[in-house]
């Protein structure tokens, strides 16, 4: 279906900007079509430039987990931009969210504060490497951690969705630094210490992975890599850009006991700004300039206007811990009526959750790593999509993503979601 503004923004877009967007997958590659222009959001919907009223399952890839537009948020940003947006200053404000979110996390004592998930992922890898002294990394097939060159080595997300394992522009020398293991199997990354003695900085996994679709970590996976990591002298980094702040105010640290070395956030961290941030014990954060060697910086990190936003997300989230509970009922009510659906018109399809996460995947077997998610990828998938996007249901438009549920969503707005699916389910078989 053409929308019939947002294709004339879409045109006009492509003169300027690569590809008409800036970032790869808003461009609906993966699903065909074009993509949808927004002109406002509040709370669970989106009001696109065709003027329809779109219930919203990104959330913006994360951060919106208490819906757009939510008050607190827009009064601490719009009184904070009064003041001054941006110093390179130090500002209290500063110290204020990263003492909450020592509170909040489990296991850190230091946290950094950066511009994006990308750069927190990249200057904890840094840190992981400038701490132990050893080059190599172990990452997993499937999993993103942005757009830095040691992470585009079969990386998840958009990276997968094209289908480009190894982007161009990433050198050889970087790449034989990144070892490929494979989510839910142990075994794989044994193998690659086994082969790669001492040579190891760190271990870095989305602990439970978005970038495949949502994965499930399976019994003791995580606790594997706990023991493998301290049996070898290998910090271990929860990618937690995603999960953190979400599937628990403590993320999967907490949700899951297992402890990792340096954890990094984006997306809720910054209520909708460009935050992002990397945290861990002193003993390592120290590590990073200016006290330690390890050189990391940025002209806007730590800006008191994303940090406004940031706190009044956190502080909300820290104050009322029920927002979990609501978030993994809702996601279980939506799951629930997407499989008696799927099921009743005889569609084959696996669905995966965890707390607000969730992805349905048109394919066979469980999924459970990437080569099994790569099989969900499919014709079914995108006129599961589009079928959506028509009767007013902004799903992630790639397989390999995750939905991320906002606790602005009424039961109501699931209820409408789960009709729109059963208007053309019998589609999918
Ligand atoms: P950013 O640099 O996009 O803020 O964060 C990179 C990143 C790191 N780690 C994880 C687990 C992530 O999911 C991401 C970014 N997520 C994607 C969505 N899967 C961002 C969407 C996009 O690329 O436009």
């Amino acid at each position: 279906m053409i929308y019939k503004r947002s294709s004339a923004l879409f045109n006009e877009a492509k003169k300027y900007i690569p590809g008409g967007v800036n970032s790869p997958v808003r461009a609906f590659s993966a699903v065909g079509g074009e993509p949808i222009y927004i002109k406002k959001a509040e709370g669970a919907y989106l009001y696109d430039e065709d003027d329809r009223k779109i219930i919203d399952y990104i959330a913006s890839w994360g951060p919106m987990i208490l819906g757009h537009a939510h008050q607190p948020v827009v009064d601490a940003v719009t009184e904070k931009t009064k003041l001054g947006t941006s110093f390179g200053i130090p500002t209290e404000i500063e110290t204020k969210i990263a003492k909450l979110a020592v509170e909040m996390v489990p296991n850190i004592d230091k946290i950094r504060f950066v511009n994006s998930g990308t750069e927190a992922c990249m200057s904890a890898v840094r840190l992981a490497r400038g701490f132990t002294k050893k080059d190599k990394i172990i990452k997993f097939a499937g999993c993103y951690h942005g757009h830095s060159d040691s992470f585009l080595i079969q990386a998840g997300s958009g990276g997968a969705t094209f289908g480009e394992p190894n982007s161009p522009g990433v050198t050889k020398g970087t790449a034989k630094d990144t070892l490929l293991a494979n989510y839910n199997d142990l075994e794989s990354v044994k193998k690659l210490i086994e082969e790669n003695k001492g040579e190891i900085a760190c271990i870095i996994i989305e602990p439970v992975p978005g970038n495949m679709g949502c994965i499930i970590p399976e019994k003791d996976f995580l606790e594997g890599l706990r023991q493998v990591c301290d049996d070898n002298d290998i910090l271990l980094i929860f990618d937690e850009v995603m999960t953190g702040f979400r599937l628990a105010k403590g993320g999967v640290q907490e949700l899951l006991g297992v402890k990792a070395d340096l954890v990094t956030f984006g997306k809720v961290i910054g209520g909708g700004l460009p935050v992002g941030a990397f945290a861990g014990k002193s003993e390592i954060m120290d590590y990073l300039a200016p006290d330690g060697p390890v050189y990391q910086a940025g002209t806007l990190s730590g800006n008191p206007l994303a940090m406004a936003a940031g706190l009044a997300m956190l502080t909300e989230l820290n104050n009322n811990p029920e927002i979990y509970k609501s978030l993994e009922e809702k996601t279980a009510y939506l799951h629930n009526g997407i499989a008696e659906i799927l099921t009743e018109a005889g569609v084959t399809h696996q669905i995966n959750r965890l707390g607000s996460m969730i992805s349905v995947h048109f394919c066979e077997n469980p999924v459970r790593d990437f080569e099994s998610a790569a099989k969900g990828n499919n014709p079914k998938f995108k006129t599961y999509f589009h079928g959506m996007l028509e009767r007013g249901v902004y799903l992630p438009p790639s397989a390999f993503e995750s939905y991320f549920l906002n606790n602005a969503l009424s039961y109501e707005d699931l209820d409408k979601t789960l009709s729109a699916l059963k208007e053309f389910a019998g589609t999918l078989k």
